[in-house]
């Protein structure tokens, strides 16, 4: 090989200190080749009696962010992550880690195998390899907790959320937060350490804070998270882990985790969660916009109506810095909206997640205003009105009056068509949909709606706009419930029906829960109010086509005022916000079933799961059909962040999918023909079926 093809480059500098940069584009990932290379640039400077200590630094300041992902799945080779930091610990000259940019699972075990560390203010710190359906299986779970205590690596490693430098710092994760060039600090740190004759800490070894650890430590950390971790195989195991560094001697704990991660590897869950990573970035990829088309800068924002979704919608804008007009018709609407606002950043304060000076500084962000003129110079300008068309048509008639030219005219409606209300300005290429979810100030996703006349440039700033108010954008077609609400409509449909053929909606929530969505359907209606969707329903009646089939069930219970935990009682009766099944509703479903002469049968929870994901991913390859959707992943990341779908089942395409095409072409056949029209097959689903009994074949 030619050295300077490797993946590591070794410089000596006048004093003795063996530079080795790591440089794999795009981030430095641990590849194979970056394991092979580092090992033996770490044995060379090791055995070479010329150097008298080692830095390990990342190309542009960039160090590790882990094992690289692409290689997963694949058959490993060479030396693990494991060998190079034993050789990295074993070292009897100084190393010294410098972080830069981040230094994430692979990359902060690697770190914590060399006897000290220095990091940049900004760079991130942590182990999320739960976050892919993994643990740290480099030692991670051995010797995070040996520097900052089992509590605290509990906490970091079953989230993975990464720290600052300076909580890093505090945690004694890094020796060092060091300002100017990295590589300069790195080599004066060397120095020091060398003139000082510092002892090597070796990290392996260190045991003061795992030490005579309160058992019920982790009995307590299971029974906290039972709930949210659910069926998720990672974390569980990782508390595991991390039990045995405290309770086991070195070497033994240090296998149970290698056995502990090559099970989580081989999961079905760290698949679907991987194919959610990279589906996450490749939804921001939009084919055929030309690369040259950069993003114009927001700098300034502005929200019509401060109502609950503009509100949050404002929050975001403050929240990444960008200060923004809040605009609604009286002082009265303004001061409501404003009280709403105040009361979700003292939650978050009360709560721990947020720090009272970030939210005063986000909140003096926030200015209302009762004036269209004051919002002229903004850069974007969401429109977040009732959702009535003729509302918002004199909101945009409004704000084309108003707005300096160049300026993105956005609206966040859920379910109206977006050409008629650009129809209204003459200025439709800069009209787009900004479809947030409720509450918007929490929500990942943000559904990006391109109209018929929405320009390039409009598409591309607000696709990268939702980057920087931290949500995950997808690129829908302007249609009927876009992508998301239009499988929301299957999804709450056959769920309706499964209750007239037998089902109850206690059994349906729990089988949904069991597949590991957060709530049940009918739990979560309740949650939201059943009056919402039943006043949709009234105004769509009118364009219902009677010949298809349909629930009256809901319909019914809301007749009955029974608008959910709001008045007490919905699919469920209320305690407060407790729902517990209500025989009367039981009673009335029965009644449904008898007037539609529909013979009720034992219906299994498995049943549920997929006949729901069924008709989900049908209707998914119909949106993909007619272009809504540019693939099927985009509708996973949709789901995953928008509709609580579980993380670890990758989304109701990528289930359908290791499920299997034959499979679902033959469910959705046979329902189709019992069922009529409404399960019609995508059209290009029997295709599918055909090429994956081909496959199976092979
Ligand atoms: N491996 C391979 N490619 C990676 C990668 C990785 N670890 N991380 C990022 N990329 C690619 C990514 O796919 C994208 O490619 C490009 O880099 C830019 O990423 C034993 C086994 C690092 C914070 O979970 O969180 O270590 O799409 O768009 O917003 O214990 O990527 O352009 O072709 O996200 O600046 C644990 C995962 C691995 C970190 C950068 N590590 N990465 O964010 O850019 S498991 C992680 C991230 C592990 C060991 C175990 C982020 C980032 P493309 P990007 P970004």
């Amino acid at each position: 090989m030619n050295p300077s093809d490797a993946t590591v480059q070794t410089r000596l500098d006048a004093a003795g200190i063996a530079v080795l940069t790591i440089a794999n584009p795009p981030v430095n990932a641990m590849s194979m080749a970056v394991r092979r290379d580092l090992l033996a640039a770490v044995q060379s400077a090791c055995a070479d009696p010329a150097v008298k200590a080692i830095v390990l630094i990342g190309a542009g300041d960039r160090f590790i962010p882990g094992a690289d992902i692409r290689e997963f799945g694949k058959p490993l080779t060479g030396p693990s992550g494991r060998d190079v930091i034993a050789a990295l610990e074993a070292s009897p000259k100084p190393v010294v880690a410098a972080l830069g940019v981040h230094a994430l699972g692979g990359g902060l075990e690697i770190a914590l195998g060399c006897h000290f560390r220095i990091a940049t203010p900004d760079c991130k710190i942590g182990l999320p390899e739960v976050q892919l359906g993994l643990l740290p299986g480099a030692g991670g779970t051995q010797r995070l907790p040996r520097l900052v205590g089992a509590a605290r690596a509990l906490e970091l490693i079953t989230t993975g959320k990464p720290m600052t430098a300076q909580e890093a710092l505090t945690a004694g994760v890094v020796d060092e937060v060091v300002g100017g060039a990295l590589l300069d600090a790195a080599l004066s740190f060397a120095r020091r350490v060398l003139a000082e004759g510092r002892p090597l800490t070796r990290v392996s070894e260190r045991d003061e804070r795992i030490r005579n650890i309160d058992p019920t430590l982790f009995s307590d950390f299971r029974a906290q998270h039972a709930k949210r971790w659910r069926g998720q195989l990672a974390p569980q195991r990782i508390v595991a882990c991390i039990e045995a560094a405290c309770t086991r001697p070195w070497a033994e704990a240090y296998a149970l985790e290698l056995a502990a991660f090559d099970e989580c590897k081989a999961s079905a869950q760290r698949a679907a969660l991987i194919h959610v990573f990279n589906a996450e970035r490749e939804a921001a990829r939009i084919p055929g916009l030309s690369a040259d088309l950069q993003p114009q800068a927001i700098r300034s924002a502005a929200v019509v109506g401060a109502g609950t979704m503009g509100g949050g919608i404002a929050m975001c804008f403050a929240n990444a810095g960008i200060p923004v007009w809040l605009l609604d018709a009286t002082p009265e609407a303004l001061a409501r909206g404003r009280s709403l606002i105040e009361k979700n950043y003292a939650t978050s304060v009360a709560r721990g997640s947020l720090a009272r000076p970030k939210a005063d500084q986000a909140l003096a962000l926030i200015t209302g205003t009762l004036e269209y003129s004051a919002l002229s110079d903004a850069d974007i300008v969401v429109e977040a009105a009732f959702e009535d068309m003729a509302v918002k048509q004199e909101v945009f008639r409004q704000l084309d009056a108003v707005m300096k030219p160049g300026a993105v005219l956005a609206t966040n409606t859920s379910t109206l068509d977006i050409d008629k209300i650009a129809a209204v300005t003459t200025r439709a290429g800069q009209v787009i949909g900004a479809h947030f979810f409720s509450p918007a100030n929490v929500m990942k996703l943000l559904e990006v709606v391109r109209a018929k006349l929405t320009n390039p440039q409009t598409v591309v700033t607000t696709m990268a706009l939702a980057r920087t108010i931290g949500k995950t954008a997808v690129l829908s077609g302007n249609a009927d419930g876009f992508i998301g609400n239009r499988i929301l409509a299957v999804y709450g449909r056959e769920c309706d029906f499964l209750l007239e053929e037998g089902a109850t909606p206690w059994q349906v929530d729990r089988a949904l829960q069991g597949f590991g969505f957060p709530m049940g359907l009918y739990l979560m209606r309740d949650m939201a109010g059943l009056d919402v969707g039943w006043r949709i329903r009234k105004y769509r009646e009118q364009f219902r086509d009677k010949r298809l089939r349909y629930s009256p069930i809901a319909d019914r219970l809301c007749e009955l005022g029974r608008f959910g935990q709001k008045t007490g009682a919905g699919y469920y009766r209320y305690e407060g916000r407790v729902g517990s099944p209500d025989p009367a509703v039981e009673a009335l479903i029965e009644q449904v079933s008898r007037e539609l002469k529909i013979e009720r049968r034992a219906i299994g929870d498995d049943e549920i799961v997929e006949r729901v994901l069924t008709a989900m991913a049908n209707e998914g390859l119909k949106i993909v059909g007619e272009g809504i959707a540019l693939r099927e992943s985009d509708i996973d990341v949709a789901y995953v962040h928008g509709y609580g779908f579980p993380r670890h089942q990758g989304g109701p395409m990528y289930w359908a999918a290791r499920h299997g095409w034959a499979q679902v072409f033959d469910t959705v056949s046979r329902l189709h023909a019992s069922q009529g029209p409404l399960w019609a097959p995508a059209p290009q689903l029997a295709e599918m079926a055909r090429r994956a009994r081909a496959h199976e074949l092979h």
